[in-house]
């Protein structure tokens, strides 16, 4: 075999223009794209390799210029989730600061398992004319970048300080991306002066290569176990997490459901894995679930979570499940969720998991009684959820009629994205969600400025899917930038901005802790009482939208937030609609809790009752570490 000369930085553009990825026999590119933002660390080496493969067509790389790092990490992020894990774009970012802005994108990326490679840009390997620009500079020792920020936050970390390092960090790289049990933020650090540097690489580097993404089996034993304890089970319960999803296990979840008559509560990243009306499905679990599955929490004797990482808001900080004897079978492909709880662990892709737990059951069927016992619970239910999507509040809507428009019109071929704020937990407990792929609520990380820059990633990885980012006032003014972005690409997003004059998230939970929602309205000071809750302050998102290239529709009630949905979604360009709702505007109880701690001493008598409230649930919190014994499991 020969050799080809090349800069590392075009070996890398070549190398990954030449990754595949396979799952069932169906092939994709594993890295079909690149996001960037250059600076004097990328320029001249990742920016001309990405040039030069586009003019000369050497290497298929397609490069989308990004407004902000951590936004073009988080549009990454969309667009690998929407493909299920079986494709990521890469994100070239300048030293520095430049690299820096991708920390909280990693952080998030691997907080969801959701596979992005960030290529960042480092100091000079050979550090001759150190310091340089942006270079962090520590006493303690020159090797030190800012990029060692990501090793924590990434899953696979290599700086190249050489050339030849580049193989093995390429593969290593692409080893961890397509592995779903080990993937999330890659990073390669690469010093500026050697992406410059030309090599003689050896041409097998550029052969065209295939990741297989496995969906391994379960082990026998384990299934066996798993099988024996749900068998000796009187009250199972289902939680089906974003792993189903990725799995592409939404109808070996329907079977199995539909053949044990076991209910199937949802988390935020597994809303979809069933659909809401489907006779088994009791809704959201946990903080912000609906009380169906929350009733059924309580008493289960056995927990079977599928592709869950059980965080707190599933397990309402471990006040969900209070039966004596409850037990948990976990079926995950990462040993570090099949392992929580104390569980019966099925490491395993969900769909393979499911199958053979459907194959190891059969004939098994839970009492008509228990499938029976929650039809008239969720009857009720629906009709909370009816009221709340049809409020009439006034004078200003309210959030969940908002969320009601939305729900009733969009259709299943329609993406919705959220994050943080309290549109997450409406959602959570009221959406109905039709199609595996139309509740995107990013809730591991609930990183404030995801949802636009998130849903531009979306909207590329599903061109046909109609995606709408929700996003509160809050939220948009943290990260609105993208806009400009999805303008420039010809990229349609619908962006509903819901404008409340502050956090209602925060502040509702800030009233319930005692602390009189403190520092949660974007108000004028008072001169009066020193505080952040004077008037509303004169400012126009709409207009902000506007100026960043979006049509703006604006609106003042449900009924014309309906036609403007249709205008819309007629549109071709992207159209921001925006709308003022009431923060203080009713909820519907989803009958739990979440464990956010109250001062323990306080002057404030609004603290001291808040703690003694809170004292309470502290009570119910339970360790879930009993191991499960071999009675159930055999
Ligand atoms: C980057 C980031 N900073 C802070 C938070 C904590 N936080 C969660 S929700 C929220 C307020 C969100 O405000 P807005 O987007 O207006 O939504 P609302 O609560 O009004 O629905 C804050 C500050 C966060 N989740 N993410
Ligand atoms: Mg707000």
């Amino acid at each position: 075999m020969g050799t080809i000369r090349l800069t590392v930085a075009q070996a890398v553009v070549r190398f990954l223009a030449n990754q595949y990825s396979e799952r069932d026999g169906h092939e994709q590119r594993l890295i079909p794209g690149c996001f960037g933002i250059f600076g004097h660390g990328n320029v001249a080496g990742v920016g001309q390799a990405l040039l030069e493969a586009q003019v000369t067509g050497s290497a298929d790389l397609p490069y989308y210029l990004a407004r902000n790092e951590q936004g073009m990490v988080h549009a990454s992020v969309g667009y690998a989730t929407t493909r299920n894990r079986l494709q990521a774009l890469a994100c070239t970012a300048s030293i520095g600061p430049g690299s820096a802005n991708m920390l909280t994108g990693a952080a998030l990326a691997t907080t969801n398992r959701i596979p992005v490679l960030l290529l960042a840009s480092d100091i000079f390997a050979t550090r001759v004319g150190s310091p340089v620009l942006q270079e962090l500079e520590l006493p303690s020792g020159y090797d030190i970048s800012v990029n060692d920020a990501f090793r924590p936050l990434s899953r696979f970390f290599d700086r190249v300080w050489r050339p030849e390092q580049l193989p093995a960090a390429l593969l290593g790289a692409m080893r961890v991306l397509a592995d779903p049990a080990e993937t999330g933020a890659v990073t390669l650090a690469l010093p500026q002066d050697v992406q410059a540097e030309a090599h003689d690489w050896p041409e097998e580097l550029f052969a065209r290569r295939v990741w297989h993404v496995a969906r391994p089996v379960p082990e026998r034993a384990a299934l066996a176990r798993a099988v024996a304890a749900i068998r000796s089970a009187r009250r199972p319960l289902l939680v089906a997490g974003g792993g189903v999803i990725y799995s592409e296990a939404t109808a070996e979840l329907a079977r199995f459901a539909e053949a044990t008559g076991i209910p199937v509560a949802d988390t935020q990243a597994g809303k979809g894995a069933i659909r809401w009306d489907h006779p088994q499905a009791v809704g959201g679990l946990g903080s912000t679930g609906s009380p169906v599955a929350n009733a059924l929490a309580r008493d289960a004797d056995l927990v079977i979570g599928v592709g869950t990482r059980y965080s707190d808001f599933t397990t309402a900080s471990r006040t969900a499940f209070q039966h004596p004897d409850v037990r948990f079978v976990n079926l995950n492909v990462t040993a570090l969720d099949a392992a929580k709880h104390a569980g019966v662990m099925l490491v395993a892709d969900a769909r393979e998991g499911l199958a053979a737990l459907a194959e190891g059951l059969s004939g098994h069927r839970v009492e008509d009684d228990y499938t029976r016992s929650h039809r008239e619970h969720l009857d009720r239910w629906n009709h909370v959820v009816d009221e709340a999507y049809h409020l009439g509040h006034q004078p200003l809507p309210a959030q969940t009629e908002v969320l009601g428009a939305l729900n009733e019109t969009v259709g299943p071929n329609a993406t919705i994205v959220q994050a943080a704020g309290s549109m997450p937990g409406d959602l959570q407990m009221l959406w109905r969600a039709e199609d595996p792929q139309q509740y995107h609520v990013e809730y591991a990380f609930s990183c404030m400025g995801y949802e636009i820059a998130g849903a531009l990633g979306i909207k590329m990885a599903a061109p046909e899917r109609e995606v709408y980012s929700l996003v509160g006032d809050g939220s948009y003014l943290m990260m609105a930038q993208e806009i400009v972005t999805a303008v420039s690409e010809g990229i349609k997003l619908i962006i509903v901005l819901v404008q409340n004059h502050g956090f209602s998230s925060i502040g509702s939970l800030s009233e319930s802790l005692g602390s009189q929602r403190f520092g949660t309205w974007y108000r004028f000071r008072n001169a009066d009482t020193g505080l952040l809750d004077g008037d509303k302050l004169p400012i126009d998102l709409a207009a902000n939208a506007e100026s960043l290239g979006a049509d703006v529709i604006r609106v003042k009630t449900i009924d014309e937030f309906r036609t403007a949905l249709d205008a819309a979604r007629a549109a071709t360009r992207t159209t921001a609609i925006h709308i003022e709702t009431d923060p203080l505007a009713p909820v519907p109880s989803s009958e739990s809790w979440w464990d956010v701690p109250v001062s323990e001493v306080a002057q404030l008598d609004s603290t001291r009752q808040a703690r003694k409230t809170y004292e309470g649930h502290k009570a119910e919190q339970r360790p879930l570490l009993t191991p499960v014994t071999d009675e159930r499991t055999s």
